[in-house]
């Protein structure tokens, strides 16, 4: 077969955010956007020639098309062999497991997560290593560099491969296997999970269990699990059959999107147990009856907890965090004697700690927790994750979380995202913020006293690279903090992200709401930021 050498210009605005490169989906239909970035992975990550690759995608709107382009590069660019699921779906986790399983140079995985889809929503690619994760800065920095200097990329001259079959097809000097997406990820589950203690639970007749798939890529995943291994009813499934654009919806497990679960976890009316996954099936949302789990503090219950799931059984070395994640795995890590790391937010920088063996579990504010088993966050295996710590202990997830506080006091966390703002204003706000940071520390607001103020920034204990400007921490007495950022995941405009959190170890403080007891550090926080003034805006769009 012929390889066809397209003369191309570059695109200025391919800089990947903080997991890959999203754009509108009618961005990536430009002639040639597509094909500049993945030329430029193949250009900037040289093992590739003669080397091994997973590709799948959420199967989201321009899937299946992307999919074919990227297969005919892959061939004209020297790869050796190509792992695909079927249809060109996987699972972000599933994609991490394939890469680790056949020991792959790497992966693409086309994903916007969490962002709506549809021909006017959201399209995204990213490029894996070869340990399963998120490729580290130094790479998508080189990818980045050789997409402003391309000049042209090689696609193979063919017609559309047939990815509905499970099987090899053989395209120019390439092999591809097309597998189902599903069972491996599975057989993984299994070995970490007591599959008999669920199948227990499932059937004790005391147990009833809705999960939201959002119509996006988890529901054949669920279908499998909760259904056909662990015996549980069909009708738990809710939105379960993928959809290219998640039937209209936003694919985002959180309070506001994933409403369905939360009405009827909220009522008491018999579901004592839901949960919800995202677009790509890497982020998990927990509710109990009349109890969400914050993600912070599932983090820190899976952590206390790990001894009695049989895949962290011999004990947990050490634990992470995102700098913007509330501190409540901090005190159970000082608890059980073990490391704590505080990273910037994207899961790649969990990376080297997880393969260095420094930390067996990790997780984020944004609704991501998972473990060393692969290095990317996952959703269906956090769900597994309570289902089976519920299986064990036998409270309802409100108990259980109840008396986490008791033993380590409550972290109350909230966030507040300002979406849609005008990139240059976000940006000017952030750096007025940035100036008076040094002039902080030793003022008062109210009861609240500033102890410390910076622009956090990490070192990486693993290999030494500094990455700087990852949000402003404003640090007060009695363990408070106010962070902001700006989201590095939104396709148009700006999201400010105003991270606010107080720790109250006394129990009698632990049934407050939520709200009241955040509202004056919101209230400092808007003071600070004079955001009324600056953005027009006096209440944020989503909180979580
Ligand atoms: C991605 C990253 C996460 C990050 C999240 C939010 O998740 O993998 O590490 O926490 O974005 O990032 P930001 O605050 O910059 O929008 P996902 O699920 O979107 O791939």
């Amino acid at each position: 077969m012929k390889i066809n050498t397209v003369i191309t210009h570059p695109f200025k605005d391919q800089r990947p955010g903080t997991s890959g490169l999203r754009k509108l989906v009618t961005v990536f239909q430009q002639p040639n956007y597509l094909e500049n970035f993945v030329q430029s992975i193949f250009d900037a990550v040289t093992e590739l020639r003669g080397g091994t690759l997973v590709i799948g995608g959420d199967g989201r709107y321009y899937n299946r098309e992307a999919i074919q382009i990227i297969l005919r590069m892959a061939a004209a660019n020297g790869v050796s062999k190509v792992w695909v699921g079927r249809g060109g779906l996987l699972s972000t986790p599933a994609a991490s497991h394939l890469i680790r399983k056949h020991n792959a140079s790497g992966g693409i995985i086309l994903s916007a997560s969490h962002n709506p889809g549809g021909p006017h929503g959201d399209f995204g690619i990213k490029y894996n290593a070869a340990n399963g994760g998120p490729a580290p800065e130094a790479v998508t920095n080189a990818i980045y560099a050789k997409s402003l200097e391309i000049y042209r990329y090689q696609i193979l001259d063919t017609q559309n491969i047939n990815l509905d079959q499970d099987g090899q097809i053989v395209l120019g000097e390439m092999l591809i296997e097309v597998l189902d997406p599903v069972q491996d990820y599975v057989e993984l589950m299994e070995h970490i999970f007591d599959f008999d203690a669920i199948h227990g639970l499932f059937n004790s007749g005391m147990f009833n269990m809705r999960f939201d798939a959002m119509h996006a890529i988890t529901g054949p995943y669920a279908e499998e699990l909760f259904v056909n291994h662990l015996g549980g009813n069909l009708d738990w499934l809710l939105n379960c059959v993928p959809q290219t654009d998640f039937n209209g919806c936003h694919p985002d497990p959180n309070l506001i999107h994933a409403h369905e679960i939360v009405s009827l976890t909220a009522n008491g009316d018999g579901v004592n147990f839901a949960a919800a996954s995202d677009g790509d099936g890497d982020r998990n949302m927990i509710l109990g009856r009349g109890m969400f789990v914050n993600p912070s503090d599932s983090l820190a219950i899976m952590a206390a907890n790990a001894h009695h799931i049989k895949g962290y059984r011999d004990g947990i070395k050490g634990v992470a965090r995102s700098m913007p994640t509330s501190r409540a795995v901090d005190k159970v890590a000082s608890a059980l004697g073990i490391d704590c790391y505080e990273t910037p937010t994207g899961w790649k920088y969990f990376g080297n700690l997880l393969d260095a063996g420094r930390i067996n579990l990790c997780g984020e504010e944004s609704f991501g927790s998972s473990s060393d088993h692969i290095r990317e966050k996952d959703g269906l295996w956090a769900v597994l994750f309570w289902l089976n710590l519920l299986a064990v202990r036998r409270q309802s997830v409100a108990n259980i979380v109840r008396e986490h506080w008791r033993r380590f006091g409550r972290n109350f966390y909230v966030r507040h995202d300002y979406e849609g703002l005008d990139l240059n204003i976000a940006q000017e706000l952030v750096a007025t913020v940035r100036s008076m940071l040094p002039s902080l520390p030793g003022q008062n607001f109210g009861p609240y006293q500033v102890v410390a103020a910076d622009d956090f920034a990490y070192q990486d204990p693993v290999d030494g690279s500094v990455t700087e400007k990852q949000g402003l921490r404003i640090i007060f007495a009695d363990e408070a903090r106010i962070i902001l950022r700006l989201s590095g995941t939104g396709t148009v405009g700006a999201t400010l992200r105003i991270y606010l959190e107080t720790y109250a170890s006394d129990p009698k403080r632990h049934a407050q709401d939520l709200h009241a007891e955040i509202q004056p550090l919101a209230d400092i926080a808007r003071h600070i930021t004079q955001l009324q003034q600056l953005l027009g805006r006096s209440t944020p769009d989503i909180i979580t």
